[in-house]
């Protein structure tokens, strides 16, 4: 289907010299593959990163503000993340719109200024809740949600964006979606998408799927046809990461 798979390792607010001699470890033995792997150390430790990573692998900020620089107390700008040697950026984690208050708005806001102000990609996420799942309002949330940002995202500039979907209740809980719950978000949302834009776009664009991925439930879920990768948190900080990035050979 022409979309390189793509693993994204979110590191969250973790960080030590052990953590990150792990990953390394982990990632040089994945240089052969064909997979687009993108880690988030927390901003302190980007730089450092940088450094130390193998040349395979980008690097992406966890968060930015939508401004250049200015009086924005303890925010990151889409320039400086890009200055200190990312190509990607996260926007709208579960964690920072419920812990952070970032809403469907803001987002919109950021998006629109990291994609049109500088060349930062975007892993753009949504999700929904347990309780909006249970509701039987997934499809809708998830709706709402990607419309948003999709408001901001030109037709030409969907190959800088992937969308992680993540279900809140299955972020960080070990209670990962089934295959065949996570390829029927995907596969809806494909279809989505493209009524907001194109069918290429539709078929080009890489939805990727986060909560609880780990390495024995990744090679089931990256069969499925719509499931092009993960973005992956507790298990980005492991060993088991080499497999993830794996899984799909
Ligand atoms: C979902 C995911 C990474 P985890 O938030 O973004 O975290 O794999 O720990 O559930």
């Amino acid at each position: 289907n022409g979309r390189r798979f793509f693993v994204g390792g979110n590191w969250k607010m973790n960080y030590s010299k052990a953590i990150s001699d792990v990953v390394n470890k982990a990632l040089n033995n994945t240089k052969d593959v064909d997979v687009e792997i993108v880690c988030a150390p927390p901003a302190l430790f980007i730089q450092e990163f940088v450094a130390s990573k193998p040349a395979h692998v980008e690097v992406a900020a966890q968060n930015c503000y939508l401004a250049k620089d200015g009086a924005f107390t303890g925010e990151i700008s889409p320039e400086m993340v890009k200055e200190a040697g990312c190509a990607w950026v996260i926007l709208g984690h579960s964690e920072r719109r419920t812990l952070f208050h970032e809403d469907d708005d803001f987002l919109k806001k950021k998006i629109d200024y990291v994609l049109n102000k500088t060349d930062v990609n975007v892993i753009a996420c949504i999700g929904e809740t347990l309780q909006e799942r249970e509701a039987g309002k997934t499809n809708e949330v998830v709706e709402r949600q990607v419309k948003a940002y999709q408001e901001k995202i030109a037709n030409d500039q969907y190959s800088r964006v992937v969308i992680a979907y993540e279900p809140v209740w299955a972020i960080g809980t070990g209670k990962v979606a089934t295959p065949q719950q996570a390829q029927d978000v995907h596969e809806h949302l494909r279809q989505f998408i493209g009524k907001n834009a194109t069918a290429d776009v539709a078929k080009s664009i890489r939805i990727i799927y986060g909560g609880s991925v780990n390495g024995a439930n990744c090679k089931e879920l990256a069969q499925k046809p719509d499931i092009d990768g993960f973005l992956v948190g507790g298990a980005s900080l492991k060993p088991e990461f080499e497999q993830i990035c794996k899984a799909r050979q």
